[in-house]
């Protein structure tokens, strides 16, 4: 087995089982290339078991998240339909190693975006916005890990959670924006903290889809990275972000 192959199995199964794994960089230097050759090899693995590609999420596109890992590259994975999590629906977190939470913008496509799409034309493709959760797992022990590590890791995707779709056409540029645990204010933030607008995060996320030879289509959704720092999450809490003007999205864990 090639050594792509081999890693992807690796990062594969341990989001699989929820078991913590050793970085991979620990034992091997790979380039940042190389790193997302296995995250596609393991994406693929996935969709062999029937999942299906529903969008993609940046990474790293906040100074709080680029901060709180002590990563200051933008990074990106693939989303499937698995870790699509419907509003309300319990969160179980046995499923995951060491799951955070943090709130995002999701955007959903309503035509394709070409690789050099400027912020007036991705706006013209975005059918609509969400205020949206994300959650994130790292498969690394202690989630510690290099950039190869986290690429490799598919940007530490786990699940996704969308709140009520709002009209593109507002001003989005800065909503303010609160994450809630159980009724306490644990982040506050804006989507200004995603790159000054989280447009740029979509133009930013189209020029790296099609480099990566699959571009954006229409129906995609595209994650445009966390506002603030994640918090860890706990069995028993209450989960709620609200996004100024656009609405709330919320979820509840359980063990
Ligand atoms: C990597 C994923 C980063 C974001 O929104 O910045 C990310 C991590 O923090 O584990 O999802
Ligand atoms: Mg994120």
């Amino acid at each position: 087995m090639s050594l792509i192959l081999d890693l992807a199995a690796r990062v594969d199964e341990a989001a699989r089982t929820a078991t913590a794994i050793a970085q991979l960089s620990h034992e091997h230097t790979l380039s940042e290339a190389q790193a997302y050759e296995v995250q596609a090899a393991s994406i693929a693995r996935r969709l062999s078991r029937g999942e299906r590609r529903v969008g993609m999420k940046m990474g790293f596109t906040s100074r709080a998240k680029m901060q709180q890992m002590g990563v200051h590259d933008m990074i990106w994975g693939r989303l499937t339909d698995a870790m699509a999590v419907e509003e309300g629906a319990p969160v179980f977190l046995s499923r995951y190693v060491h799951p955070r939470v943090e709130p995002e913008i999701a955007f959903l496509l309503s035509r394709p975006l070409p690789g050099n799409a400027t912020l007036a034309e991705a706006l013209l493709a975005v059918e609509a916005i969400a205020p949206a959760l994300e959650i994130i797992d790292s498969r690394y022990a202690d989630f510690k890990f290099s950039l190869a590590d986290v690429i490799a890791d598919n940007a530490s995707s786990t699940g996704f959670v969308i709140g009520p779709w709002a009209d593109p056409t507002q001003d989005f540029s800065n909503l303010g924006l609160v994450l809630t645990l159980n009724g306490q204010p644990k982040q506050v933030g804006s989507t200004a903290g995603i790159l000054g607008h989280p447009l740029r995060s979509l133009v930013a996320a189209a020029r790296i889809c099609a480099a990566a030879g699959e571009p954006l289509q229409a129906g995609a959704i595209v994650m445009a990275g966390g506002a603030t720092a994640a918090e860890a999450l706990a069995p028993g809490v209450h989960v709620r972000c609200e996004m100024q003007h656009i609405g709330a999205v919320s979820f509840t864990t359980t063990e």
